[in-house]
């Protein structure tokens, strides 16, 4: 890789990237639709919309490999999720077809799957459960991203990223908590690895609570080194600041599967 561009440089963790990724590889174009008030003087940045595709087509132009984090990053209108997540995320992977890109890693989210119980553990391969017009957004780019890498050959990673922070916060992160270094780590497995075609991974840290299997990152040599669990006492601590979820404490999206909940279904029958 002589030439990333990361995507979404200005949100939560591309701002946190702009200083782990730093000198990684030897060009790392940033680019946002908003330009980072914090933006370090040698670092190169590049203003475009994702939602504009002859945009995208310019930004990809002489890249190697792309970490898409642009767009949405929480439940919004489906205007909003059709233009930055559904039709940005289309024209990011055929911008890269288009210019030959060799790799992307797609950030996409637990809440591709988190309609499924917290009691049930789940692999990468089981069916999509979105929570949201997001997490919609999120199985699509993932399914976008099988299709460039079976039928244009891309190498595509999609990390379904839990909660990323310094620390696990409530019961619910103690399981799905992803710390800075652990995140970058994946990324680079997506970025470096030789033998990835297309893969799934989890973006969990080791969390002895977790729901799920990440066999697919260990695989490709992923070793975590957050421990949810040195953060369990707070964490329950401010669990107990927090109102009753029923619906969002029974699935893994938590908040995402109660909020415009009107199923008539009992969720402990699913
Ligand atoms: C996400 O996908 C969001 O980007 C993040 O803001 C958190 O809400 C996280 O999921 C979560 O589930 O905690």
């Amino acid at each position: 890789m002589q030439t990333v561009l990361v995507t979404g440089a200005a949100g939560g963790i591309g701002t946190r990237l702009r200083k782990l990724l730093d000198g990684a590889y030897p060009n790392i174009v940033w680019s946002d639709i908003r330009r980072p008030s914090d933006l370090a003087g040698h670092q190169n940045f590049v203003q475009a919309d994702i939602g504009e595709l002859a945009a995208v087509e310019k930004l990809c132009a002489g890249v190697d490999g792309i970490v898409h984090l642009g767009g949405e990053s929480v439940e919004q209108s489906w205007e909003r999720i059709l233009r930055a997540n559904i039709v940005g995320c289309y024209n990011l992977f055929e911008a890269a077809r288009r210019n030959k890109v060799q790799r992307v890693v797609f950030a996409s989210s637990n809440h591709a799957v988190g309609f499924y119980p917290r009691q049930r553990k789940i692999g990468t391969g089981e069916p999509v459960r979105p929570d949201s017009r997001y997490g919609v957004s999120k199985a699509f780019g993932e399914a976008l991203g099988a299709l460039y890498a079976h039928k244009h050959g891309l190498r595509v990673t999609c990390i379904r990223i839990g909660n990323f922070a310094d620390t696990p916060v409530d019961e619910r992160r103690l399981a799905i908590w992803i710390g800075p270094e652990d995140l970058t780590q994946l990324i680079r497995i997506g970025l470096d690895h030789p033998d990835l075609r297309y893969e799934i991974f989890f973006g969990a840290s080791n969390n002895a609570r977790a729901w799920w299997d990440n066999e697919a990152a260990f695989r490709y040599g992923y070793r975590p080194t957050g421990v949810a669990e040195n953060f369990a006492a707070q964490a329950m601590t401010a669990q107990k600041t927090l109102p009753p979820d029923p619906i969002g404490d029974w699935y893994q999206g938590g908040p995402f599967c109660s909020d415009e909940y009107d199923s008539g279904f009992d969720p402990s029958a699913t």
